[in-house]
Formats: C-alpha cells, sequence, structure tokens
C-alpha cells in the first residue's frame, strides 16, 4: 500500500480544531461513567489495614482507594533528582503522597474487588489490572476505556498468583514513570481470622502443584471443585518482592511535558502531522523511541551503581506493612532461617531484558500468575526446578514466582543482569543478598 500512488490515497478530512476527537486528550476528565454492574464490594482487607496500621482508615467500605499522581521528584542514589509519577493510597498516612512503587495490594481470592481511583495532575490516567480478567470497562486499558476522572474499578480475582496493576494510558511514558504497583491474590481464608492463623503475618499461602517437590512441608492437594480454600496450597515462611526495573534519566528530563508527546495533526493526520514545536513552541517533540537506562532498582530502592557496573542493595530491607496491605515483614533483602520456605515473587517492570540468577537450586511455582500444574492448567505446565546460577530471562510484566528451601546456610546474592533490548550489549549487575542461616 502506498500514499502517493493515486489508486491507493484514502480520503481523510481535516482534524484541525477537532483534535480532542483524534487524539489522546491532554487533560483529564473531571469524572467519568458509573461502573457498570455494581455489586456489593467484599474485600475484607481496607478493613484490616484500618485495624492494624496506625492511623489508617477505610473511608469507603471493603474499597481500596488509589490516587494517580503526577510530577513528584525523588532523589536517586546519586542525589539525582528524577521525575515520577506516584500511586498514593488517601487512607493510608504512609502512602498519603505517594509511593514507588505504588501500595501492595493483598485480596482474597473470590471477593468482590473495588478500587475507587482518582486522577491527580495535569494528565488523565486509567488503572489496568495487569493478569486479572475484569469486563472491558473495568480493564482500564487506554483509548479503549475511559480515562480518569474517576471512578471505581470492580473485578472478582480467580486464581491466586501474583499480579500488578499500572497506569495504561500513554502507558510507554507512565509506566515508565513510576505508576505501578504490585498486587498479590492470596487464598480465600487469607485475612479470616479463624483457626488462630496470623493474618497480618506469615506463614502465609500460594497456589502451587508439589506433588513431585516433597522437600516443601505442608503442601495440600485435592480439588479446587472441593471448596477447600487452601486446595493445592502451599505454605510459606517468608516472602520477598522484587520489582526490577530501569529509568532512562533522559525520559525524565524531556518529557516532562506531556503535550511535546503527541504530534499536533494536519491536514492528512498520519501524512502531513507536525512532529516539532507542537506545544506553542515551547518544547520541542519528544518521542518514546530511544531508551537507554542508566538507573536500576529493585522495589523502589536503587541499585547503587553507574551504568556498566554491578552494585548490591544493602541485606536488611524489607517492606513496611504499611505498603503491603496490613502484612507485616515482606521482604527485599532475603534473611531466612535454613529449613523455611522462602517464596521470592519477580516482576520484570524494566523495559531492556533481565536476567536473574540464584545462589542456590529454585523451584518455579507460578509464571504470571498461573500457577504451574494447577488446574485447570495441569494438564499443560508444571513446576521444574531451575539449578544454581543459571539465569532465568524476563521481559516487560513477566511475573515468575520461585520456592527455595536450602538445607545448607547461604551468604549470597541473587544477580540481576541487564542486558540492552535492542543492541543485547551488558549495561548493569544489580545484586540482591540471600542470606539463609
Ligand atoms: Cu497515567
Amino acid at each position: 500500500m502506498s500514499f502517493s500512488k493515486p489508486g491507493f490515497l484514502i480520503p481523510r478530512r481535516s482534524v484541525e480544531g477537532h483534535e480532542a476527537e483524534w487524539v489522546k486528550s491532554f487533560d483529564p476528565p473531571q469524572a467519568s461513567p458509573p461502573t457498570p454492574e455494581l455489586l456489593n464490594p467484599t474485600n475484607p482487607v481496607p478493613a484490616f489495614v484500618a485495624a492494624t496500621v496506625r492511623g489508617a482508615t477505610n473511608a469507603i467500605p471493603n474499597t481500596e482507594r488509589i490516587y494517580l499522581m503526577h510530577g513528584t521528584d525523588l532523589s536517586m542514589w546519586d542525589g539525582k533528582k528524577l521525575e515520577f509519577y506516584l500511586i498514593g493510597n488517601p487512607d493510608v498516612p504512609a502512602a498519603k503522597n505517594g509511593t514507588f512503587p505504588g501500595p501492595t495490594i493483598r485480596v482474597p481470592r473470590g471477593v468482590v474487588f473495588h478500587a475507587h481511583v482518582e486522577g491527580h495532575g495535569q494528565t488523565p490516567h486509567t488503572i489496568h489490572w495487569h493478569g486479572i480478567e475484569p469486563t472491558a470497562m473495568n480493564d482500564g486499558v487506554g483509548h479503549t476505556s475511559m480515562d480518569l476522572g474517576e471512578y471505581t474499578y470492580q473485578w472478582q480475582p480467580n486464581h491466586i498468583g501474583s499480579y500488578f496493576y499500572h497506569c495504561h494510558r500513554n502507558t510507554l511514558q507512565h509506566f515508565d514513570f513510576g505508576l505501578y504497583g504490585f498486587l498479590i491474590v492470596e487464598p480465600p481464608d487469607a485475612f479470616d481470622p479463624t483457626d488462630g492463623k496470623n493474618i497480618g503475618g506469615y506463614p502465609r499461602r500460594t497456589a502451587a502443584n508439589l506433588n513431585d517437590f516433597p522437600e516443601f512441608p505442608g503442601f495440600i492437594g485435592g480439588t479446587l471443585e472441593s471448596g477447600d480454600p487452601v486446595a493445592m496450597t502451599v505454605p510459606y515462611d517468608v516472602e520477598a518482592l522484587w520489582v526490577i526495573d530501569d529509568i532512562d534519566s533522559v525520559w525524565r528530563e524531556q518529557a516532562s511535558h506531556a503535550h511535546q508527546t503527541f504530534a499536533k495533526h494536519g491536514n492528512r493526520p498520519g501524512v502531513d502531522d507536525r512532529f516539532r514545536e507542537n506545544d506553542s513552541g515551547k518544547y520541542d517533540f519528544f518521542a518514546f523511541h530511544d531508551y537507554n537506562p542508566n538507573y536500576f532498582v529493585v522495589t523502589g530502592v536503587n541499585f547503587p551503581g553507574r551504568l556498566g557496573s554491578t552494585a548490591s542493595i544493602k541485606p536488611g530491607i524489607s517492606l513496611p506493612a504499611d505498603l503491603n496491605s496490613g502484612v507485616k515483614g515482606m521482604q527485599i533483602s532475603i534473611a531466612a532461617k535454613v529449613d523455611q520456605t522462602i517464596l521470592v515473587r519477580i516482576l520484570c517492570a524494566a523495559y531492556t531484558k533481565i536476567k536473574v540468577s540464584f545462589p542456590v537450586d529454585v523451584v518455579v511455582i507460578a509464571v504470571d500468575g498461573r500457577a504451574l500444574g494447577v488446574p485447570p492448567f495441569g494438564k499443560y505446565n508444571h513446576p521444574y526446578t531451575h539449578p544454581v546460577g543459571t539465569p532465568i530471562e524476563m521481559s516487560t510484566a513477566q511475573r515468575i514466582d520461585v520456592l527455595i528451601r536450602a538445607k545448607q546456610p547461604i551468604d549470597g546474592f541473587a544477580q540481576v543482569e541487564y542486558r540492552h533490548h535492542l543492541s543485547d550489549a551488558f549495561l548493569f549487575n544489580g545484586r540482591i543478598p540471600i542470606q539463609i542461616k
């Protein structure tokens, strides 16, 4: 097909003066449509957070409140300040002004989940619940659903596992600028205080099929159809969250004004759009086609090193309960004991390629929020041992859950190798302490 051969020229009307109908909106709407088929929310976690986190409230019953915020500078490891978009929760003091990443949302399988979401700042946003399967209206994919405004997202999680939520409007930029948080679907009884469970701590359970891995005690098989809330789950004593990310500081410096990332449409959209001086001459056009990260982070913690180097985060770093749905003790650097079951949830939030290797054999139990070998997928896959020192390759948005149970003490590191997505050039080695005593 050619635009230059008259026979193939598709006549199009000018959009001058009507850009808003055709291009991404620049300014946030003040309101958004009501949620279709609104049900009563049944998620018990916001009330648990209000009861256990100091100063926390639950302003809308059984409902998460989320603010999508624009334009906060955070200091990197070397003191450089970069612009971030942050996710806030006005019900939780520690999350009120936004955090990077956003607060981790834990939700039991099967509840009716509501998030009342407000966009704050100059740019419109959405939330996409990555890996969850909501209705189209609640899927939060920019340009196919509404931009916020404010909106109550509604969905029901059906698979226990690791997910994340992120802004899906001008995604390349907004996701890179930090508008994401981790999302964990837990067994239906995870926040049910009966049976003497420590619902604000560990052990907890996650989905797995460990019929062939007797080294992990406490695995319960059975069938999901039985209604047993812990069928096909295993308990874990220690939980670590690794959200692997990379940051191109040039993007932050050049792209702080949203207008400059859009072409101004000419008389023939797609043919004579103007890619220069599209914002009254104040900013030049900046397109997200060139990505060269120079900062590297895990779960918001900077790896303190320059491009081309190897650097470690400190031991003993964990996430406060305030940012983990009231659950105390989730780790980033791993500190555990011999013969404890350790669950590491890994999300690749980087745009470059990453390779994660461990100083110990790990068992991969779930990929992208689906537990390997657990119905209805049992026929098609199964958990497997990933040998010590060999890299697990991951790309953007992937989640991998691994279990570790060490028989001997370990004082080492997991390594995250970043390689350029186009050239495969080595970028950085980030190291995360793993200390098992
Ligand atoms: Cu956004």
